[in-house]
Formats: C-alpha cells, structure tokens, sequence
C-alpha cells in the first residue's frame, strides 16, 4: 500500500516535471526564434531591402542588375529623405554620416556647381563615386551589382562600428530614414 502509495506520487511528480520541461522547452524554442529574427544584420536587412521597391526603382534598363549609374542613382534616392528630387545640405550631412562617406569628398559647396544650394543627380554623382562604394560592393567583381551585393554594401556602409550586425535602435532609425521600413 506505501510502495504504492509512493509510486503513484512519484509517477505524478514525473508528469509533473515533464510538463514543466515541456513549457520550458517550449519557451527556450520562441526565444531562439525570437533573438535569431532580432539580430540586426546583413541577412535580416537583405530581407527588408529586398522587399521594398527600391532596388526595382533604381533599374533604369531593368536588367536586375545596376551600372554605376543606377548604382548613384540609387544613392541619390536614397539620400534625398524628403524626396523632392535634390539633395539639400542637411541631407548630405546626416547621410554623409550614416553612410560613412569621406567628407571631404562630400563638400557641399564644392560640388554644388551651380550654387543652388541642392545638388542634381550630377553633382551628387561627382563626389560620390569618389568613394568607389560601386567597385567596394561588387563581391564577384562582374562590374555589375546584383540586389544582393547592393544590399550587403549599403550594410556595411551603414554598420558604423563594423562588427557585422547593428543594434536595434540603429536599424531602426536608419530603416525609418532612409528605406522606409515598417516598425
Ligand atoms: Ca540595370
Ligand atoms: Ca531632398
Ligand atoms: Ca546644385
Ligand atoms: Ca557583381
């Protein structure tokens, strides 16, 4: 009767542990899910990118791939936040910055050629390519950029401390400014 007794209890205890273990093996299984979508890096950022119409946008000969061009274009677009078409002064700054461009080779009234205070897609272009963000970005150096490559570079342009991933609030400010990703 004890023996048996005991072993019901211990056959309940058991139940016991094993739904515990479960919910907790359950549990451990979201939070790696969780922190695997949360690392802010080139995977996850392909994944935004690659979803808005950006890339598609740029494509002025629709071959899926950009020239140094589309390539500048791009930029431009990108760049110019409020999308008027010109790049302004604190537009160049702030994405001067973000995107870790040398800033001498950015300097606003040196290239603004016709003292408009915007630059045009030309001399944005100017200084920009000085950068050869185009040559660094083309991985396979067939001296065109598939959307992944184009991806991956604006990436590492923008991962300031160049550690491969970026924090939370990083990708998030940039995402919002420049690329309008959803929060
Ligand atoms: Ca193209
Ligand atoms: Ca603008
Ligand atoms: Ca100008
Ligand atoms: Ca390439």
């Amino acid at each position: 009767m004890k023996t048996n007794n005991k072993m019901k209890m211990w056959r309940r205890m058991g139940t016991m542990l094993c739904f515990v273990s479960v919910l907790g093996l359950s549990a451990c299984q979201d939070d790696d899910e969780l922190d695997e979508f949360e690392v802010y890096d080139q995977e996850r950022f392909y994944t935004d990118y690659s979803a808005t119409t950006m890339f598609v946008d740029s494509d002025a000969d629709g071959d899926n791939y950009y020239n140094e061009d589309e390539f500048n274009q791009n930029a431009f677009n990108t760049w110019d936040t409020n999308n008027d078409g010109m790049i302004d002064q604190n537009e160049a700054n702030m994405a001067g910055t973000d995107f870790r461009v040398n800033a001498s080779s950015m300097d606003f009234n040196t290239l603004d050629a016709n003292a408009d205070n915007n630059l045009d897609i030309d001399e944005f272009s100017t200084g920009y390519r000085t950068n050869n963000f185009y040559g660094t970005s083309d991985a396979n150096a067939d001296m065109r950029l598939s959307q992944r490559e184009l991806s991956d570079g604006i990436f590492t342009q923008l991962d300031q401390d160049g550690n491969g991933t970026m924090t939370e609030t990083e990708y998030n400010t940039f995402g919002t400014r420049y690329f309008g990703f959803q929060q």
